[in-house]
């Protein structure tokens, strides 16, 4: 693709570019008649709803550079390319759990996909304090489901092989990750910031060697551990509702990496809507028993994690690794237990680290999150993101010593009742 031939669509050119796609029209019908809004309210690139008499489409469309900082820091297109597999992928892997694609345009980096309405971002519904059930098992599914099938337990391992050379190709989009997540939350980067009333903790968590030292051995397994295909990118934003249906979007960070990467990115945004509900609450403690509610929603996830990954363990294991003729065909199905335990206890420790550390630098590197950012008394936002830092540190470091969600919760819970400022 020459960036040449590449042209940014707008509302108003986009009927009379994508009007002769068949595949579009023949969804959407006459392209006369479609109207077109411009949506996009992510970091990266243009989305457009796409409205015609028979219905309607997404269009999002990557940007030759970051849409949060402007021109001045360019990022390839072909992350449309690479967002676009992961989509093909998921959806073989957990049938309707994401959008379908009807197009796609690696020239133009963009891709036409089923629109879900009226469904919303999670992370907004979470700040609205509404409940969603089946929530947690959607997503406990999801993870387990794709970061399953895409591994080497269930593979042939030749095409695993492929798409892991395939994904590893979308290096600026994992450089954003490595810098952002892994790195400039602990220290003073250039596009850092922080709410004010956080200096001495960050002060704190900068010197912290023990701390440095844990999100560097993460960012080793990030970038060393292409145990599967991630997501990349899983988090509240990249989630959404309506009423007990949820769907998973915006894969574009996809590439081979961890398994608890994945998990742990989304139970630290999780996290992160229980520290921020005080401020949101209209009076004093009116948000406790819905912070109790995303608790659930940390548990459940895991635990439906767990229960997948085990069930596709005993029954789709059909890749290079933990082969049956080691185990079962011997008699030894009792080892092949063993070892699945011992592979979900390595992904609970990845999960803890990933997801302390996705709480740093969602407070303290750029691209932070509405639930804090929101929150208008400074000192109040203070407060609450002061106790998710404190547990993103108990994580990442400590993420050995946790043996079980009920004690990563109730230790999430003490956290939440201490004053640190
Ligand atoms: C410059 S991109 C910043 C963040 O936006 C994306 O959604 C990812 O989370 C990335 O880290
Ligand atoms: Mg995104």
């Amino acid at each position: 693709m020459t960036q040449h031939d590449y042209e940014a669509l707008s509302p108003a050119t986009l009927a009379q570019r994508l009007g002769p796609v068949e595949a579009i029209t023949s969804r959407l019908g006459d392209p006369s008649l479609w109207t077109v809004r411009e949506v996009g309210d992510g970091n990266l690139n243009l989305v457009f709803i796409v409205d015609g008499p028979n219905g309607s489409v997404i269009v999002k469309q990557a940007l030759p550079y970051v849409r949060l900082v402007g021109d001045s820091w360019p990022l390839p297109l072909k992350r449309a390319f690479f967002e676009y597999n992961a989509l093909v992928r998921q959806n073989e892997r957990d049938p309707g759990s994401v959008p379908q694609v009807y197009h796609f345009d690696e020239t133009q980096a963009l891709v036409v996909m089923e629109f879900f309405t009226p469904h919303v971002i999670l992370r907004k519904s979470l700040m609205a304090g509404t409940t969603h059930d089946g929530l947690a098992e959607m997503l406990g599914n999801f993870c387990a489901r794709t970061l399953f099938r895409g591994s080497d337990l269930s593979m042939p391992t030749a095409r695993r092989k492929a798409d892991a050379a395939l994904f590893l190709g979308n290096v600026e989009i994992c450089d954003i990750t490595e810098n952002l997540v892994f790195s400039d939350p602990y220290f003073d980067a250039e596009m850092n910031h922080h709410t004010p009333g956080l200096d001495p903790i960050v002060a704190t968590l900068r010197a912290d060697i023990d701390l440095k030292i844990a999100a560097q051995h993460l960012k080793s397994a990030f970038a060393n551990n292409a145990e599967t295909m991630l997501h990349g990118d899983l988090h509240t934003g990249s989630v959404m509702v309506n009423g007990n249906e949820a769907k998973v979007i915006d894969p574009e960070f996809v590439t081979y990496g961890p398994m608890g990467f994945d998990i742990g990115m989304l139970l630290a945004n999780f996290l992160m809507a229980y520290y921020a509900q005080p401020g949101h609450a209209e009076t004093p403690g009116a948000r406790d028993e819905y912070g109790e509610w995303i608790l659930s929603v940390v548990n459940d996830i895991w635990a439906g994690f767990e229960a997948e990954f085990s069930r596709l363990w005993r029954s789709e294991r059909t890749g290079i690794l933990y082969q049956a003729s080691l185990f079962e065909d011997q008699g030894h199905a009792h080892g092949a237990e063993q070892a699945r335990v011992e592979r979900l206890a390595a992904i609970w420790r990845d999960t803890l680290g990933f997801c302390g550390i996705e709480m740093h630098r969602r407070m303290l590197s750029l691209a932070q999150i509405a639930e804090f950012d929101t929150i208008a008394d400074e000192g109040l936002r203070a407060q609450c993101q002061a106790r998710g830092l404190m547990l993103g540190r108990a994580l990442a470091v400590g993420r050995s010593d946790f043996t079980s969600m009920a004690q990563v919760l109730d230790f999430a819970r003490a956290l939440n009742k201490e004053d640190y400022l």
